[in-house]
């Protein structure tokens, strides 16, 4: 068996893992970074695309910056469309702070550069990863290459998404789960098409909910609810232009530009938490402890402000020789968590069609519509929470 020691043994290569690699590194504490899939795979996942004003700022602040101000989008808010119209929401005037739409494949790529630039260790194609002893001396034991190996180390950052090993490793009974399933999906496509508005419009439409986001100044990403089990198949490229163009054309004839579908894909909508978000020395963060509906634009957000403050609590122990931070890394990340939990839920709610719904129901939705893009008030909550809550 061939081993490796190190002082944080991560696994997952996505926002979370990679992200929490890089801080240590910056805070001279070594990690080795273990991901089952290979380099081209990580760095080819289309998911999501919009950074908050923090996740930004924490890039530049850590010389992950230069593409990212190169190539990333800045935008002052989002279009909210309803009854043939779209109103702006102007999070900059409203709040000081933007967001950036910036692919996360974008940033992963970023984030491999710069662990293998600083000669981090990321071990790709790892097999069969199981981790252990995570209430004493923690190890991590996977195959690479046909070679048995294991990784001891002091903590282990358990950054392997939602279907990861690390959460299901965890005893019975320790961890509670919170959980809301939805009773829709969003059927999304990146599309070879320049964006015809400057900025994401979300549409509420009686047909359905329907997003207009981008890429680049060439590559367009829409999505619309479909049903939970929609069989991709079932849609093709000119039915999807077709739902699109019925839900997001408005009266006064903006509509997305049609273009070749480069890649379509069905996402399910779930909210999900796990309390607490460790269990010994093994320390959960991003998808791995909770998942938001991609409504509010959270999730690689939240997985990176996780591995801020876990990066900053094992920097306290290193440093400061106190377990004060590591001890408080779940209250702290999980009080900002339900609040991006509940603003996910909140805007799933409002701008989604439920079958369970009545007329009633769709008034309703469209006057709170109504409420939110006349009232300074409710336009500032939105944009706040929208741009990202201040990390404690
Ligand atoms: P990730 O899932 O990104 O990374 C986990 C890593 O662990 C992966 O590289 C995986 O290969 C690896 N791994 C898994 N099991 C392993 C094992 N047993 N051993 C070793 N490695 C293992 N959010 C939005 O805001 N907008 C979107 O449009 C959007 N689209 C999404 C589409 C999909 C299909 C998914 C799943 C999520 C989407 N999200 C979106 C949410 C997304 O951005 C996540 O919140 C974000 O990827 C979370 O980052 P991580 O916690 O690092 O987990
Ligand atoms: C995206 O650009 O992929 C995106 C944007 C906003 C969302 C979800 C996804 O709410």
């Amino acid at each position: 068996m061939k081993k490796l020691r190190t002082q944080v043994g991560i696994v997952g290569a996505g926002p979370a893992g990679l992200m929490l690699s890089h801080l240590l590194h910056l805070e001279g504490i070594d990690s080795i970074v273990i991901e089952n899939q290979n380099r081209q795979h990580i760095e080819g996942r289309v998911r999501a695309g919009v950074l908050e004003q923090g996740t930004v700022d924490l890039m530049r602040r850590t010389g992950l910056g230069d593409r990212l101000d190169r190539e990333g989008l800045p935008h002052d808010g989002v279009y909210l469309s309803f009854d043939g119209s779209r109103h702006h929401l102007n999070f900059r005037e409203l709040t000081g702070k933007c967001i950036t739409v910036y692919a996360q494949h974008e940033v992963i790529k970023d984030l491999v550069r710069a662990r293998l630039d600083a000669d981090g260790q990321i071990l790709f194609n790892a097999a069969g990863v199981t981790v252990h002893n995570f209430d004493s001396s923690p190890a991590i034991r996977f195959q690479q290459n046909d070679e048995a190996c294991e990784v001891s180390c002091d903590f282990i950052g358990g950054c392997d998404g939602f279907h990861g090993v690390c959460r299901p490793s965890i005893p019975e009974g320790v961890l509670t789960v919170f959980e809301r399933t939805y009773p829709f999906a969003w059927l999304g496509i990146l599309a070879e098409a320049a964006p015809s508005s400057e900025e994401l419009v979300y549409t509420y439409h009686d047909r359905g909910f329907a997003l207009f986001s981008m890429r680049s100044p060439t590559v367009t990403r829409l999505y619309l609810q479909c049903s939970p089990d929609e069989d991709i198949h079932n849609w093709s490229d000119e039915r999807i232009w077709e739902e699109l163009l019925r839900r997001m054309t408005t009266r006064d004839g903006w509509a997305p530009n049609r273009g070749p579908v480069l890649q379509k894909g069905i996402t399910d909508m779930r909210s999900f938490v796990v309390e607490p978000m460790q269990c010994g020395k093994l320390f959960l963060a991003g998808d791995a402890a909770h998942i938001v509906p991609p409504t509010g634009a959270k999730g690689m957000n939240l997985a990176i402000a996780d591995v801020t403050v876990l990066s900053r609590a094992i920097a306290g122990f290193y440093k400061g020789k106190s377990k004060a931070l590591l001890d408080a890394y779940s209250s702290t990340c999980l009080r900002r968590l339900w609040k991006a939990q509940r603003f996910s839920w909140w805007m799933t709610a409002m701008l989604h069609r439920w079958e369970s719904q009545n007329e009633f129901d769709h008034r309703r939705q469209l006057a709170e519509l109504d409420y939110l893009t006349s009232s300074r008030a409710a336009m500032t909550s939105l944009a706040e929470n929208y741009v990202g809550l201040p990390l404690e």
